[in-house]
């Protein structure tokens, strides 16, 4: 009897995935987890932030009022679901290929009285997307709060991942004079708890100002191609315990050391030109 192959079952439609990275540059799960876990991921962010703030050089400014955290995955107690989600693992395996590679846990945290940032990219474009075409990297966002109107809003520039920054400083800032094309295409994201989006970190963008009284704390995941460096900027590093834990799929998509206890984290990625507000 011959075998009849049959077409494998996706839960998740895979050109759907990749007309939206590589078309606007940002798409999105509603509802991928309920609001007790996002409940959960906010207070350990809550708690790390705190420890950060005490540790000079533990949070990095990112503008008036806006700080980045990279942090170690295990202190986050979702980070197993979240880095096996079907369709976190399906978009990495769609965009990146098979060996694709969890590089960066952090959390962004816009407070109260967080400005507009200038427009960015968060770091120059490789030359595999410059000259082939071709993403070798995504960024993961977990909202914990209901975002509206006045909590300044991530806001994004759909396509503009391909644009040209080679002239401009760090390849990643484009002028005041390139606004214009930005402000025109502009969308405001208004996630809400257990909603995850998936970006090129590479689409243009920027965090506008917090209006409210309350902060947006945000978890960022970065996942890399195997060509990709940015693992460079991080220090992603697990217990040996916690390695341990991890289904052996989770393990062998985590570029990390393993360590036999946390080590601090040298907070390495800045990006000078975010410290001052766009305007
Ligand atoms: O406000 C946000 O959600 C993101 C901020 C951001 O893009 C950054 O600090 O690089």
């Amino acid at each position: 009897m011959s075998a009849v192959l049959k077409p494998q079952p996706y839960q998740f439609d895979i050109a759907d995935i990749m007309g939206g990275l590589y078309g606007d540059g940002i798409i999105g799960l509603k509802g991928a987890f309920d609001r007790a876990w996002v409940a959960r991921l906010r207070e350990d962010i809550d708690m790390l932030f705190q420890e950060a703030l005490r540790r000079p050089g533990g949070a990095l400014n990112r503008g008036p009022n806006r700080f980045y955290v990279e942090v170690h995955p295990e202190r986050i107690r979702g980070f197993s679901d979240l880095i096996t989600h079907p369709w976190v693992v399906t978009v990495c395996e769609a965009v990146l290929g098979p060996n694709y590679k969890v590089v960066e846990a952090g959390f962004d945290v816009p407070l109260p009285g967080a400005e507009n940032q200038p427009w960015h990219r968060d770091f120059k474009t490789p030359a595999e997307t410059r000259v082939g075409r071709r993403l070798t990297s995504l960024a993961f966002n977990i909202t914990t709060v209901d975002v509206t109107e006045n909590m300044g809003p991530f806001e994004i520039a759909p396509g503009t991942q391909w644009d040209d920054l080679s002239a401009c400083e760090n390849e990643m800032f484009p002028p005041k004079s390139f606004y214009h094309r930005y402000e025109a295409r502009a969308q405001r994201k208004m996630p809400r708890m257990g909603d995850i989006s998936a970006r090129s970190a590479l689409t243009i963008h920027r965090g506008t100002a917090n209006r409210s009284s309350i902060s947006r704390p945000v978890f960022v995941l970065g996942v890399d191609s195997p060509e990709a460096n940015n693992a460079a900027h991080h220090d992603l590093q697990v217990t040996r315990a916690y390695h341990a834990s991890l289904t052996p799929h989770a393990r062998e998509h985590l570029t990390c050391r393993i360590v036999e206890s946390l080590e601090l984290i040298e907070q390495a990625h800045t990006i000078e030109a975010l410290k001052k507000a766009a305007d």
